[in-house]
């Protein structure tokens, strides 16, 4: 039986050994059940039960490529960012991200809490099922992760501390790549646009000039503005959800950079369930997306505004028309990054089943272009306000059905 005393990538036997080896409620157990029940682009995660206790944990392990494509070699200690980031997390807001059990370095793997009673949210969201508490709670994991990792609360050496362990180099380039360069030029092989949208990518994002200046601004504000600890992969599929619950996972992409990227990746991904959700008449679904994309945005410049008043300890974020300026700016950034979520989910490599799941495949290239349309508005005239947002994707649509 391995000892774990050096790296491999385990398999299900391998998990079953890991935690009898390392996890206390498992040392005993005479029968563990493990499955493998990862569908995310790049590790492995396992639901290990004792079935004895029913006591369960999740083990999740990183590779040393990434699972969706041989093509991207990446260092397997994101598994430690990511760890970090979820304790950390935890700690800025308690009950919206698992808890973690172990971390262990050597082999590129934590055991944290198993969430499996809930469900993903993106899968729920293609079943237009709709979350009543959802803008509540986001915004909270928001407002507390964010605003409480920048410099306006954080002592400055603590934070440049925390900005020097989440120097995160290889997923943000994953990043930088797939979000802020390939979907707009037609010369990387990586993009794969369904056929019949070609001539309308071609227009709207390879050939469009003003877009690319604003994309570039945004590609360098990405990788030069250590503002917050951002999650850096904040979509539907990154959320565990139900009636009551929401707790976000997946934060290896974390690193210190623009608040307005996790903000922006929220709101885009629920406007892909609203395309979706239009693509089917789902009327009562929609309205609940619109509901929740505009309480989104209000709730978290309200409680943002609440929290700086309490937190801040920065002397000059006293001044008022500092704060203003500072929270424009979190808008205006929210507003660019949701573009460029939903454009690169559209032409780019990794896309979304809210949208590749559409049929007819009519349907799917409306779809398409309604987020391509609503994408390029936000990158060249970024919205405030979730009214915005709203008026963008209806006008989207009524372009569509001309
Ligand atoms: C190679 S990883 C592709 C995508 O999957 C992750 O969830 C991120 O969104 C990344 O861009
Ligand atoms: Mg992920």
């Amino acid at each position: 039986m391995p000892t774990f005393e050096q790296y491999f990538l385990m398999n299900t036997d391998d998990v079953i050994h890991y935690v009898q080896f390392k996890i206390d409620s498992f040392k005993h157990a005479q029968t563990i059940t493990c499955t493998e029940i990862g569908d995310g682009n790049l590790n492995y995660v396992y639901r290990v039960i004792n079935n004895q206790t029913n006591d369960s944990v999740i083990v999740k392990q990183a590779g040393t490529t990434a699972r969706i494509s041989d093509e991207f070699v990446l260092s397997t200690s994101r598994n430690k960012i990511e760890t970090e980031a979820l304790m950390l997390q935890h700690k800025l807001a308690p009950g919206l991200v698992p808890e973690i059990y172990l971390l262990d370095e050597t082999m590129s793997c934590c055991v944290m809490e198993d969430l499996s009673k809930l469900t993903i949210m993106r899968t729920a969201l293609t079943n237009f099922e709709t979350f009543p508490h959802f803008a509540e709670h986001i915004t909270d994991f928001l407002v507390n992760t964010l605003l409480r990792t920048s410099d306006v609360v954080l002592n400055h050496k603590d934070k440049k501390e925390l900005v020097r362990t989440f120097i995160n180099p290889e997923l943000c380039e994953i990043s930088e790549d797939l979000v802020f360069t390939e979907p707009f030029h037609n010369n990387f092989n990586r993009n794969e646009i369904t056929p019949g949208n070609e001539q309308f990518v071609q227009t709207l994002l390879y050939s469009n000039e003003e877009l690319h200046v604003e994309v570039a601004k945004l590609k360098f504000h990405f990788m030069n503005n250590t503002q917050s600890l951002v999650h850096g992969d904040l979509h539907t599929g990154s959320i565990f959800i139900d009636q009551n619950d929401t707790k976000v996972i997946d934060p290896e992409f974390a690193f210190f950079g623009p608040m307005g990227y996790d903000i922006g990746n929220i709101m885009a991904n629920l406007m892909f369930a609203w395309a979706r959700g239009r693509a089917y008449e789902q009327k009562e679904f929609t309205e609940w997306v619109e509901n929740t994309l505009f309480d989104i945005m209000d709730l978290f410049e309200t409680k943002f505004r609440t929290a700086w008043d309490e937190h801040a300890t920065e002397v000059v974020a006293k001044n008022a028309d500092f704060k203003e300026h500072y929270i424009q700016s979190i808008l205006k950034d929210t507003a660019g990054m949701a573009g460029l979520e939903l454009a690169r989910r559209v032409v780019g490599l990794a896309k979304v089943k809210d949208i590749t799941t559409i049929e007819p495949i009519e349907s799917r290239l409306k779809a398409e272009r309604l987020c391509l349309r609503v994408a390029t508005e936000l990158i060249l005239n970024p919205f405030q306000t979730g009214g915005q947002y709203i008026t963008a994707l209806q006008n989207a649509q009524q372009e569509e059905n001309k």
